[in-house]
């Protein structure tokens, strides 16, 4: 199914007038504003392969059907979200769910779309079927050298799909620690993960980066080979310049401060990425900005100080990425929320009037400095969001133009209700 320009033309001549008054009052109280759309417009994230189907609850799975059922149609999914909102011109791929059978035909099939590849991923953390050895303890950390290698090759066979496919960096994501006291030598068990890495970081065409992914506990867990931003650090840095660290916002213990990780990151050149998500608990994947909106906007409010500080273009120099999973809502829904919610916090910290801020902390004025932030964060930022599509071609309202047109019942048709998306 495709989406095409006379239908979202429909849309968005209904809804024209009464968007056009309140982005005129928003143009006309926020000198930035312009700026702002501008910005908007640039800004791309990248939607992952593996949140195309539905997740599984406590209760079960239950997909509301019509889910990709190949890459081709994976490809397809993000392109109707892409030309909904012109904001998803990426995709993110995990091997070896979705290695294409065709480099040739999927390349011209996502130019069709207006979709380049992001990020691939590597998956050393499920045993696949046929696979020769276990990752039963662990795959990188791994007391046995021929467990080792064979996740050292797995990620450079990654490598070489994304190379095929065009994309210029890889997500490594370890899932490597131990369950017990005592299992785990924690030096060697780092030694041996950083040589793996080495052998990996080795195989890296020259303007590729690699990302290294943290993550504080899985199911289970006693320890984490890369279990937080200290460690990440340590492994990128050891590796050189073209290793970084990436921020999953689900992979920290309760409370952390992500704004100031992200910051820190930030200015030693350290921060490649995220993974957006949201979360209450654990790693829940949950629709970003669902639960903490205020904590993404101070994250982005992060990024934006800390970008415009060292000149970096904020929509090419890191990776832009949602890493989330959908259980009971309609993954491309759910997407296109999570999209929103990216950009509203993008739009809200680019509202942060720097200087007035800049002025209030070196004067130790807390009470304005709160203020400032917070007259960013209250502003309804929506109308900016939408402008910004509407000047791309994209709907004025995503969600509502999916539902007007039926698009699940549509995909529903076209593969039937009982398919199911390899992933999460
Ligand atoms: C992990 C981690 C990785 C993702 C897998 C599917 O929890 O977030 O980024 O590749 O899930
Ligand atoms: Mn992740
Ligand atoms: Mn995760």
């Amino acid at each position: 199914m495709k989406i095409d320009k006379i239908q979202i033309q429909k849309h968005n001549d209904k809804l024209y007038s009464a968007h056009q008054r309140k982005v005129k009052q928003l143009v006309n109280e926020n000198p930035t504003a312009k700026r702002v759309i501008n910005k908007l417009v640039d800004f791309q994230i990248a939607i992952p392969s593996w949140a195309l189907g539905t997740g599984g609850t406590r209760f079960g799975r239950f997909s509301g059907g019509g889910e990709p059922r190949n890459l081709e149609e994976k490809l397809s999914d993000v392109g109707l979200l892409h030309s909904l909102n012109k904001s998803s011109g990426a995709i993110s791929l995990h091997i070896p769910w979705d290695i294409p059978t065709s480099t040739r035909k999927i390349k011209a099939l996502a130019a069709e779309h207006g979709l380049q590849f992001d990020a691939v991923n590597s998956n050393t953390f499920q045993d696949q079927p046929g696979q020769k050895l276990s990752y039963k303890f662990g795959s990188l950390q791994h007391v046995n050298a021929k467990v080792r290698q064979q996740a050292i090759d797995h990620n450079i066979d990654v490598i070489k799909h994304g190379k095929a496919l065009g994309s210029n960096s890889i997500t490594v994501w370890l899932s490597d620690g131990s369950c017990f006291p005592g299992q785990l030598n924690f030096r060697k068990a780092f030694q041996r993960t950083l040589e793996g890495l080495q052998e990996i970081y080795a195989a890296l065409p020259s303007n590729w980066k690699m990302f290294v992914e943290y993550k504080a506990f899985e199911p289970n867990f006693y320890s984490m080979t890369v279990g937080d931003w200290g460690q990440s650090y340590l492994y990128a840095s050891k590796l050189g310049p073209k290793a970084y660290t990436l921020v999953d916002l689900g992979h920290h213990l309760p409370n952390a401060n992500i704004e100031q990780i992200v910051s820190l990151l930030l200015m030693e050149e350290k921060l490649g990425g995220f993974h957006f998500n949201d979360s209450k608990y654990g790693d829940d994947d949950l629709t970003v900005g669902s639960i903490n909106p205020y904590q993404l906007f101070l994250i982005f409010n992060e990024l934006v100080e800390g970008m415009d500080a060292r000149k970096m273009n904020h929509a090419t120099d890191l990776g832009w990425m949602i890493d989330a999973s959908h259980n009971v809502k309609d993954p491309l829904e759910d997407l296109l929320q999570s999209v929103e919610a990216i950009k509203m916090a993008y739009a809200q910290a680019l509202l942060v009037d720097r200087r007035e801020l800049n002025r209030a902390q070196e004067a130790n004025d807390v009470a304005k400095a709160q203020e400032i932030l917070q007259q960013a964060y209250r502003t309804d930022v929506r109308p900016l969001v939408a402008e910004s599509r509407l000047k791309t071609g994209a709907a004025l309202q995503p969600i509502q133009l999916f539902r007007d047109l039926d698009v699940r019942k549509q995909l529903i048709f076209e593969r039937g209700l009982n398919t199911v998306a390899t992933g999460l």
